[in-house]
């Protein structure tokens, strides 16, 4: 008797796990390599370890503690010191990153004596801790006790990205997101490793960030959306807020008010800068208003230099977009004029400025000025000329062709949201371009990185932002993090059951995503 029940005891605290999956996470790491030895198993005593200046580990760890407390119902303290058998090592020195990749480099190992991820950065172990967190069972996400142990198959990995900016756009103009709307996008992008949000805050049908000085461009700017629908803005405050929730996640907020053109709003708080003098009222159509601030008008350069001012002071990183593209009712020297004087006063503010591609128009930018690509992948004339005019410059070059990255239109199999003026984009589609293929000659060290841009003319929800973000955003966060050998073409059939299985947390934690056909359920 006494016999039986120890070993019924003993068999219910030590019910196995399930089979480890094999190793599957999304981006793929540069480098996985096997060990030799047991699988690590999460126990009672285990603690967290922090290793290094605990302000920069400090979220990280508590980010891992969040995920893994409710899951195995243990109390896993965060304490600092050095690791114990079994305990999870966060380890933040300049020589734990993979050499020459301090900035997002990390190494993780896992066995049976315990985890440990060391990086030079917050950001690197924030990496690592995204890749520790996919190396656990998707039931991890969903914050129910588990019945089992948690495991982590005895691994190592060492892992950077191949491009230091790896983005998705939301415009938050055409139709608004709340601030918690925006910090859920950014828990879900961080999960895939994307390290910018850039946050299109201004556009015909709304102006979304409140300026100084300039209380009518969110008061009557910010009032609508499209289709005439309540819209909103962020107050400085709300907006550095969402900078540091970003911050702790390791993903840099990149603001834009798009100005001269698509400012319909900006015109409607403010009739002093139109040419004549009259507010044209609200714009609540899907469409561009072809709308521009009145070149003439001196009021549109106060506007203007409040305008980057402020939000250089409110960027926390050294970037700051300026929009620029299709801008009616300028010559071509107003619209240089206007755009010198933003990106010059970008400059003075100590950022890098980004423009779309027309900002390549001038030559006499800021150096370093960085330009937008969102011609397609098989360039024309013109935008090889634009861009090279940035590398001319100094500068390099941001890859958006919306024949891959355009996360606003429409998917093959499913039109129900979306435009498309540049067809579909489906995951396969995503996934099938090499952004050191686009332009002849330029490689790698031109290239800043990529971003799908994720408009909202059809987009009301932030459950439809996710539809259309995922799971197309995993293929291109693979395109910007993981090496593509030689440029050659990489195989969509291994990474398809790889981004399924991401997908699998996304179920768990209730995220919205389009089942697409591309892949092998
Ligand atoms: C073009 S891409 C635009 C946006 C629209 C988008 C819709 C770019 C710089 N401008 O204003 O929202 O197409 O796909």
């Amino acid at each position: 008797m006494l016999m039986a029940s120890a070993t019924g005891l003993a068999g219910a605290a030590l019910i196995a796990a399930p089979p480890a999956p094999a190793i599957s996470v999304v981006p793929q790491p540069v480098e996985v390599i096997g060990v030799r030895g047991d699988a690590f198993r999460l126990d009672s005593d285990a603690r967290i370890m922090i290793d290094g200046d605990p302000r920069e580990a400090g979220p990280v760890a508590r980010q891992l503690a969040d995920l893994l407390r409710p899951s195995s119902g243990f109390e896993l303290p965060i304490v600092r010191g050095a690791a114990e058998p079994g305990d999870i090592a966060l380890v933040l020195a300049a020589d734990e990153a993979p050499d020459g990749h301090a900035a997002e480099g990390y190494r993780l190992r896992a066995d049976e004596s315990g985890v440990r991820i060391g990086a030079a950065t917050a950001a690197g172990l924030s990496n690592g801790m995204q890749s520790l967190r996919q190396l656990l069972p998707a039931a991890v996400e969903d914050g129910h006790l588990l019945s089992y142990p948690l495991e982590v198959v005895a691994v190592e990995i060492n892992d950077y990205p191949r491009f230091a900016y790896r983005s998705v756009m939301l415009d938050v103009a055409r139709h608004f997101f709340s601030v918690l709307e925006v910090e859920r996008f950014i828990d879900e992008i961080a999960m895939l490793k994307i390290n910018t949000l850039h946050l299109h805050l201004a556009n015909d049908q709304g102006w979304r960030i409140e300026i100084e000085g300039w209380p009518l461009l969110t008061e009557v700017g910010g009032l609508f959306e499209v289709d005439g629908n309540p819209g909103g803005f962020y107050t400085q405050q709300e907006f550095a807020g969402i900078v540091d929730y970003a911050a702790e996640r390791n993903v840099m907020i990149v603001p834009e008010a798009n100005m001269p053109g698509h400012t319909h709003a900006a015109l409607t708080a403010y009739p002093e800068l139109t040419c004549d003098g009259v507010a044209p009222g609200p714009h609540t159509l899907m469409a561009g208003g072809g709308s521009s601030l009145c070149p003439t008008s001196g009021e549109a350069e106060r506007l203007a230099e409040d305008v980057i001012r402020q939000l250089a002071a409110l960027a926390p990183g050294p970037y700051l977009h300026l929009g620029g593209d299709e801008v009616s009712g300028y010559t071509d020297d107003e619209y240089t004029y206007f755009m010198e004087l933003t990106s010059s006063i970008a400059a003075d503010e100590g950022k890098t400025a980004i423009g779309w591609q027309e900002l390549g128009a001038s030559d006499e930018l800021p150096i370093g000025t960085i330009g937008q690509y969102w011609g397609y992948t098989e360039p024309n004339e013109q935008g090889i000329e634009l861009m090279q005019s940035f590398l001319n410059q100094g500068g390099a070059i941001v890859l958006s062709p919306p024949d891959v990255a355009y996360l606003d239109q429409v998917y093959p199999d499913d039109d129900s949201l979306g435009l498309e003026w540049a067809g579909s984009n489906g995951v396969a589609d995503a996934y099938d371009w090499d952004p050191a293929s686009i332009f002849e000659g330029v490689g790698d060290d031109q290239v800043l990185g990529i971003e799908g841009p994720l408009w909202t003319e059809t987009i009301d929800t932030i459950e439809d932002v996710e539809f259309m973000a995922f799971p197309r955003l995993g293929a291109l966060a693979e395109i910007g993090w993981s090496p593509a050998p030689g440029g050659a073409h990489r195989d969509f059939d291994e990474f398809a059951p790889r981004l399924v299985t991401f997908l699998e947390r996304f179920e768990q934690l209730g995220v919205n995503f389009h089942r697409s056909s591309d892949l092998p359920w």
